[in-house]
């Protein structure tokens, strides 16, 4: 595509057409001292709290320039993972469901965000024992809801999302992960009904109604990326995936993620939307 048809791209206005602005609020929290602690499967070094914590600020100027007012809680030294508040709660619409994270370090953290979104939502869920789920395993795409099955959310904790999403009129798919952290290690949703997707995943039969966006293996982390709104928020450091969205019509904010790719952790993870 040459830089004048660029010009002609329309833009993807990314807003619930009845609503207006999607997503109003964000939940985030400051990686702690203990930062450093959490799991890790990445080799790429330690991670700097006092880089972190700058990246963490940039990323929530990121989510204010998407229209969302954010909410920034303290580090939690007891979880040095807490920053990660995407796998402790799964949000749909005015419902959200606390998880039983499927790492025993991170159990806990769910006592953390339960008073948290008592004070947004009147509706509350848990999922509970045997289950097990992260919401890292949770791709939401309209009102189909994708189920990553992983190391972390097993067929029970799934199950039990399931039953609680259908009865507010969710379709939901079951997908099986593979090796990998969570389901959004590997996709990302950039639009009403479009996702970014890692070539492997990409002829599911379960996507076969979604736009995909097929990214190679080198860029794999920026799988994990966000639509905000008007915006898609992706790790910086990947030119093809900002110019093949870019190219077809998304507004892409690149935020440094570096300190949080080091504990396997990336755009999604990091917030809490609704
Ligand atoms: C973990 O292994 O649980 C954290 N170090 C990273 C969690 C990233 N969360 C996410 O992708 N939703």
């Amino acid at each position: 595509m040459t830089g004048s048809e660029q010009n002609h791209v329309a833009p993807r206005l990314l807003r619930n057409r009845k609503e207006g602005l999607m997503f109003q609020n964000a939940i985030v929290r400051k990686p702690s001292n203990q930062y450093a602690k959490g799991i890790t499967t990445s080799d790429l070094g330690a991670p700097d709290i006092k880089l972190a914590l700058e990246q963490h600020k940039r990323y929530v100027s990121a989510l204010e320039k998407c229209g969302v007012k954010v909410t920034v809680l303290d580090g939690n030294n007891r979880f040095p993972d807490s920053t990660f508040v995407e796998d402790q709660a799964v949000i749909v619409q005015d419902l959200a469901v606390i998880t039983r994270p499927g790492n025993l370090s991170r159990r806990g953290e769910t006592t953390l965000i339960a008073p948290v979104l008592e004070e947004f939502f009147k509706k509350i869920e848990h999922i509970s024992a045997p289950g097990t789920l992260d919401g890292g395993d949770i791709m939401e795409v309209g009102s189909t809801l994708f189920i990553g099955l992983s190391d972390r959310t097993n067929a029970e904790g799934a199950n039990q999302l399931k039953s609680i999403v259908e009865r507010e009129g969710y379709r939901v798919f079951l997908i099986p992960v593979g090796q990998g952290l969570h389901l959004k290690t590997f996709m990302g949703v950039v639009g009403e009904n479009d996702i970014v997707v890692l070539d492997k995943f990409k002829d599911r039969p379960e996507f076969a109604g979604v736009n995909r966006f097929v990214i190679s293996p080198e860029d794999t982390y920026a799988c994990n990326c966000r639509r905000v709104n008007d915006h898609v928020i992706l790790p910086a450091g990947f030119p093809a995936v900002s110019s093949m969205l870019t190219e077809n019509g998304f507004s892409v904010l690149e935020v440094e993620l570096s300190e949080f790719q080091k504990m396997d952790g990336g755009v999604s993870c990091l917030s809490l939307l609704f």
